[in-house]
């Protein structure tokens, strides 16, 4: 398995797309910068062969949303830096009606319907936590449609940003490729895109904003013109507005959990943000979460830290969702992880995973997970997690 397997199966890929040949193309994607990067070059390379598309933001797969999207007959939808993980049940409620695409990067299922392909590179010896990001993937499909969308490998360095430890592996292919051809410049200690004039990792921080903190409110689209147009004025405002919003929510709950403390069972410190942070995408309350990590004074070195928070029923561009739902982050204390590596505790996305069998959907890493759950079920999650544990 290697990239030239990719390739070929791009080719294979780009040939049904051609015979296809959609006025108009959906395409699904991740709330996070990786996600904006994901959705902007995907947009840009089928605009290029002249196609319509229509962007659609999506915190999670969620079962209602995705049955309804692949009901109709005969369209063409991409799924960008999210759908992998869930690609046995978009085959299963796709049932060869549309041809669908998916470039991501998370631990893939497979699918199940011959209209339904998944390029991840995972599936060709590549590593989504290391080597290449969702947006590397949409770049190297843009790529194999027209070698034109070489001046998108910034985006994909961008979307990258997300991966500790550097560019690696394909992300440095694409590094040198586009300091080669000079799409990126070094700049001192950092990299700079010349066309926006902004660094790769200031670009990074703001669209990691405007997609999470304003996903209710047009940020995941105003994200997508940032990363092929830069960052206006009227995107700096806005990004200023909502990460001032985030951090007086986040200071309240820090002081209400310094008042409160949090709530613990035997290997689980937790909270409930409840509707604190209504109005902004729930991806925030993972960011609380990592953030609270560090916080030695107020949280146990020895305990899984677990914040829940209400999930706003409404879906923009789609409409409001049948059932009420709970989203659960999860984070591992420093002193944890070890034992997680050595296999002595489930890492976080198993814990999950187990906890939430029969009514959740959990994503994540290691040391880093979250689920989606109904309203109901939040104290069901913390019993079958203590089981789990015990
Ligand atoms: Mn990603």
């Amino acid at each position: 398995m290697s990239l030239q397997n990719f390739k070929q199966y791009a080719e294979h890929t780009i040939a049904l797309l051609r015979k296809e040949s959609p006025k108009k193309v959906f395409i699904v994607h991740h709330d996070d910068a990786d996600g904006l990067c994901s959705a902007a070059i995907t947009q840009r390379a089928l605009e290029r062969e002249g196609i319509i598309t229509e962007t659609f933001c999506l915190e999670k797969v969620y079962t209602e949303v995705i049955a309804n999207l692949h009901s109709t007959e005969g369209q063409t939808i991409f799924y960008v830096d999210i759908g992998s993980s869930h690609a046995d049940l978009i085959s299963k409620l796709n049932e060869r009606k549309n041809l669908t695409i998916i470039l991501d990067h998370h631990d893939p299922k497979p699918s199940m319907d011959s209209k339904v392909l998944d390029l991840n590179l995972e599936n060709f010896g590549f590593k989504g936590e290391t080597d290449f990001s969702g947006a590397t993937c949409c770049y190297l499909f843009a790529k194999a449609l027209n070698e034109q969308n070489s001046d998108l490998g910034y985006l994909a360095l961008v979307g990258s940003s997300e991966i500790p430890g550097g560019f690696k592996s394909l992300n440095k292919m694409v590094l040198q490729e586009a300091l080669e051809k000079g799409f990126v410049h070094k700049k001192g200690k950092s990299l700079e895109i010349p066309r926006l004039g902004v660094k790769i990792d200031a670009l990074f921080s703001k669209l990691q904003i405007l997609g999470a903190v304003g996903y209710y409110e047009g940020g995941p689209e105003l994200g997508i013109k940032a990363c092929l147009e830069g960052i206006d004025k009227e995107i700096d405002e806005k990004i200023n507005v909502l990460e001032e919003r985030r951090k007086n929510v986040n200071r309240r709950l820090l002081g209400r959990l310094y008042h409160e403390r949090l709530k613990e069972t035997k290997h689980i410190q937790w909270f409930d943000a409840e509707d604190m942070y209504a109005g902004m995408g729930t991806k925030v309350i993972g960011q609380f979460c990592s953030f609270l990590s560090y916080q030695m004074r107020l949280v146990k070195p020895n305990k899984y830290i677990l914040g829940f928070v209400n999930v706003p029923p409404e879906i923009p561009k789609w409409g409001k969702l049948k059932e009420n739902f709970a989203k659960a982050s999860i984070r591992v204390p420093k002193p944890m992880q070890k034992m997680i590596e050595e296999g002595k505790l489930p890492g976080a996305v198993n814990l999950l995973d187990e906890a939430s069998k029969g009514f959740g959907m959990a994503d994540g890493h290691q040391y880093a997970a979250n689920v989606v759950l109904p309203f109901a079920k939040k104290l069901e999650l913390l019993e079958n997690a203590e089981r789990t544990l015990g």
